[in-house]
């Protein structure tokens, strides 16, 4: 890894090169903060829908709960850098998102995790706007063509897109990460693969961009493309939409136990994320951006010590500015990504959060 090169093209990033504004807006304090994570040769550690609620446990009153509580504190004593939230529902105008967030309380967590120091990312599973479905709804390839320009549901998409720019607009004068129509080149999203033809993909993504800079003003948003991993640099970059449009590139990779069991998954594993960050540094270098692993994880976390021994080694010699590992449901107990207060394999996560280059906020 030519780490100089890269570091050195991180700089460019960080100093927004080729652009004149001002050095002290919001986007550029929150591009510096995660550009001196991987310049020195740290990893933020970020994980979904912290602060409001995590295994067996949920805010309840969403106006006053002081947000103090989160499984990954519980366990290592110190928050996550990164917090994910989820737009998912915000396109009808609903009041809480398609896991149950109430749309206040997300706003009031994001914001109370900001003040702490800490970076929230957001991510969107929007219903499909054809079929009336959800976000995993399939059953028509002609959904993209459908909301852009010219398409029958261009308009209604159009204020979809309005509802998530409101959101983010509410949220005030701070800069976030967004991801739109991630996990694009897997086909389990109507936005993916061999739903939309490359270009109608590229369209989607500009307009939103568009949308939401030109159209709406938000210039404080960090745009991280973030397609899933299990694929080769060219499917990766088949789609991406271009510089312009692009701050951050990341992957979304998990571990699967299969019927060859846990030592296998984890070496899979393993392999995939080593070969995707390789090509993800080398984009990153060329296309002077930020790199992160925008989703990760191991549901249930069987393997008592996958934080050092799986997680650890593979992203380790790696650029990458944050992972964020998924969330903690608490409406099913199975459904977990980090650990929380009682679970066996808690020591393993602790003892990553007390490695020298994995970052947890102070
Ligand atoms: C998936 C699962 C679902 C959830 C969705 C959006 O990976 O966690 O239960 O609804 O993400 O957060």
């Amino acid at each position: 890894m030519k780490r100089v090169l890269i570091f050195a093209a991180l700089a460019l990033v960080a100093c927004g090169s080729g652009n004149k504004k001002p050095m002290d807006t919001p986007k550029d304090v929150l591009v510096h903060q995660l550009f001196s994570y991987a310049e020195n040769g740290q990893i933020a550690y970020g994980h979904q829908d912290d602060l409001v609620y995590g295994h067996s446990w949920c805010v309840q009153d969403v106006e006053n709960d002081p947000l103090e509580r989160s499984d990954v504190k519980d366990v290592t004593g110190k928050y996550p850098v990164l917090v994910g939230f989820d737009l998912g529902g915000i396109e009808l105008a609903d009041k809480a998102n398609l896991d149950g967030v109430d749309f206040g309380l997300m706003r009031r967590a994001a914001l109370k995790h900001i003040e702490r120091g800490g970076i929230v990312t957001f991510s969107w599973h929007p219903r499909n706007p054809l079929t009336g479905g959800d976000a995993w709804d399939i059953s028509s390839n002609k959904v993209v063509e459908s909301i852009l320009i010219g398409g029958e549901k261009h308009t209604e998409f159009m204020q979809w897109l309005s509802r998530a720019a409101d959101f983010i607009e509410s949220l005030g004068d701070v800069s976030v990460v967004f991801r739109p129509w991630h996990e694009n080149i897997g086909s389990w999203f109507w936005w993916g693969g061999n739903l939309c033809t490359p270009d109608q993909y590229k369209e989607l993504y500009r307009l939103t961009h568009m949308y939401f800079t030109e159209v709406r003003g938000l210039t404080n948003i960090l745009w991280c493309y973030s397609p899933n991993g299990n694929c080769g640099p060219k499917e990766y970059m088949s789609r991406y939409p271009g510089d312009e449009f692009v701050d951050m590139v990341g992957i979304d990779t998990y571990e699967y136990v299969g019927p060859t069991g846990l030592a296998d998954a984890a070496v899979h594993y393993q392999e995939e994320l080593k070969s995707a960050l390789t090509y993800l540094a080398a984009i990153g270098l060329e296309h002077e951006k930020l790199i992160c692993l925008s989703e990760t994880g191991l549901e249930g976390i069987p393997d008592l010590k996958w934080w050092t021994e799986v997680l650890y080694p593979a992203i380790k010699d790696f650029p990458v500015s944050y992972v964020l590992t998924w969330r903690n449901a608490h409406d099913k107990p199975g459904h977990f990504y980090a650990a929380w207060d009682g679970f066996e394999g808690a020591a393993d996560m602790k003892a990553f959060s007390e490695l020298d280059n994995i970052k947890f906020l102070d």
